[in-house]
């Protein structure tokens, strides 16, 4: 199977979800971008109340920040690896290949999971975190088709995407990662 995995698809897709999964189950090392973020503003860092302001408006964190979070647990990373929610735009995604070239590793991968506005809309709002309420959910799907969408042909060119249908349930989504991955 393959061990080295981009998930990439709009807030509420599933990433998070289907990326616990599998890394449980493939023993992966788990690098979610929005949680180590997350984790940051439960602790009140200086970096935590900054990335807050800006998560809370549904816009993107800078570069600089995610990038230094994502060298730090990726360096010296042995076992498999699957990064969820990063890269998000261009930038993030040209940074990573110099990283990965240092470490000796490269991308095997590239799950895009897709799912109607509609469905995720209603799934934030049910889950109702800070920044799952219907403005600022607008505001990271406009987000989202203009700086993390353009990733999907930057991968598609190099061979690497898999398309997923992320409307069905967490078991079937999980069972066509897994298709697709073998
Ligand atoms: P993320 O934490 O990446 O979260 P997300 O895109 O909102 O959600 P995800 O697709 O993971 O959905 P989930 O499985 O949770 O980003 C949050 C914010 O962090 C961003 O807006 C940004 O500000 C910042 N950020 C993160 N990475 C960044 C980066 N690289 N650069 C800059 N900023 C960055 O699922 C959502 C809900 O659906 C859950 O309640 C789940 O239970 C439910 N669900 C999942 N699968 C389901 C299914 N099959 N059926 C029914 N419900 C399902």
């Amino acid at each position: 199977m393959k061990k080295r995995l981009l998930f990439l698809g709009p807030p509420g897709a599933g990433k998070g979800t289907q990326a616990e999964l599998l890394c449980r189950n493939e023993d992966l090392l788990h690098l979610s971008t929005g949680d180590l973020l997350r984790a940051e503003v439960s602790a009140s860092t200086k970096l935590g109340k900054q990335a807050e302001l800006i998560m809370n408006k549904g816009e993107l964190v800078s570069d600089s920040i995610v990038l230094s979070i994502v060298e730090k647990k990726l360096f010296g990373q042995q076992k498999g690896w699957l990064l969820d929610g990063f890269p998000r735009n261009l930038i993030q995604a040209n940074a990573l290949e110099p990283l990965l070239e240092k470490i000796g590793q490269s991308i095997e991968a590239v799950i895009l999971i897709e799912i109607d506005d509609e469905v995720l809309l209603s799934r934030l709002l049910a889950r109702g975190r800070a920044d799952d309420n219907e403005s600022v959910i607008r505001n990271r799907l406009d987000v989202y088709r203009d700086k993390t969408a353009p990733l999907v042909e930057h991968y598609s060119r190099q061979g690497l995407l898999k398309i997923i249908q992320g409307n069905a349930t967490v078991d079937v989504v999980s069972g066509r990662i897994k298709a697709v991955l073998k």
